[in-house]
């Protein structure tokens, strides 16, 4: 089984999203259709069954859609972190203002950690803590002690040398049931033996970033081997197009917090 998710915290892509931080080389995001695909995955969120609260665009920050980085969430216990990119430093008020009502013993990574949310990937409980160049060795160790409070282990991965991905969660994605999706880069990574490892096709990793809630598992549309490989496993599946997200290095996990 995996967590079953009631609520989710969403912010839509600000007038200033193309001037965010990209390693994609696929050119600049269209602002309205990202719009319109970040509508679309709010609804397919409310379609798994959650209520979703909605942050107005910050125009201050073009990288602010991508809320997941800016906390973790664990067993009913919240963390902000310190995000590992000097220009998303300010993310993380707005949303430590909209969670603290929820979380009223709200963590907070302190320098000089850095964690980015999307090297964190919640697996039972389990967690895996991706080293990047965004999430450094003291925010993870501080990451770890919260983790554990809430009664969750959790060891480090070491993504940095990994090419191509920007975080953890970049390369992996936990489906529940003790499997993990996984580009081949990590497939034969240790600290996922003691999983059933879902190989991502070659040439289909950006899929690698997919989210179980609840009942469903969200997965970017136009990667079919992926699409195969999860409903020969009996997922049942939506599909949403990320084309703008994509351009911008994010993914679908990195649009929301889930909990
Ligand atoms: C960044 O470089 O920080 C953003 N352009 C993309 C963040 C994607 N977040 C994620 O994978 N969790």
């Amino acid at each position: 089984m995996s967590d079953t998710f009631t609520r989710a915290l969403a912010r839509p892509p600000a007038a200033s999203f193309a001037e965010g931080l990209t390693t994609a080389d696929l050119g600049a995001p269209d602002l309205e259709k990202a719009l319109a695909q970040h509508a679309a995955y709010c609804e397919a969120l409310v379609g798994c069954g959650l209520e979703l609260l909605h942050l107005p665009p910050d125009d201050r920050h073009p990288d602010s859609t991508f809320v997941e980085d800016t906390a973790v969430i664990a067993r009913g216990a919240a963390i902000v972190t310190r995000p590992g990119a000097a220009s998303r430093a300010g993310e993380v008020h707005a949303i430590r203002t909209a969670l603290a009502g929820f979380f009223p013993g709200l963590d907070e990574i302190q320098a000089p950690g850095t964690v980015d949310g999307g090297d964190i990937c919640e697996a039972g409980e389990h967690v895996f803590i991706g080293l990047s160049h965004r999430t450094n060795e003291e925010g993870a160790a501080q990451l770890a002690r919260f983790l554990a409070l809430q009664g969750l282990t959790s060891q480090n991965v070491d993504i940095r040398n990994v090419p191509g991905i920007l975080h953890l969660k970049s390369g992996i994605s936990y489906l529940g049931d003790g499997r993990m999706l996984v580009i081949e880069a990590l497939a034969e990574h240790p600290a996922f033996s003691s999983l059933t490892v879902l190989r991502v096709p070659r040439g289909e990793e950006y899929a690698a970033n997919a989210i179980r809630v609840n009942d469903r598992v969200l997965l970017p549309a136009g990667y079919p081997g992926v699409e195969e490989l999860l409903r020969n496993a009996g997922d049942t599946l939506l599909t949403l197009d990320m084309s703008e997200f994509r351009k911008m290095d994010g993914g679908l996990s990195c649009l929301s917090l889930r909990f």
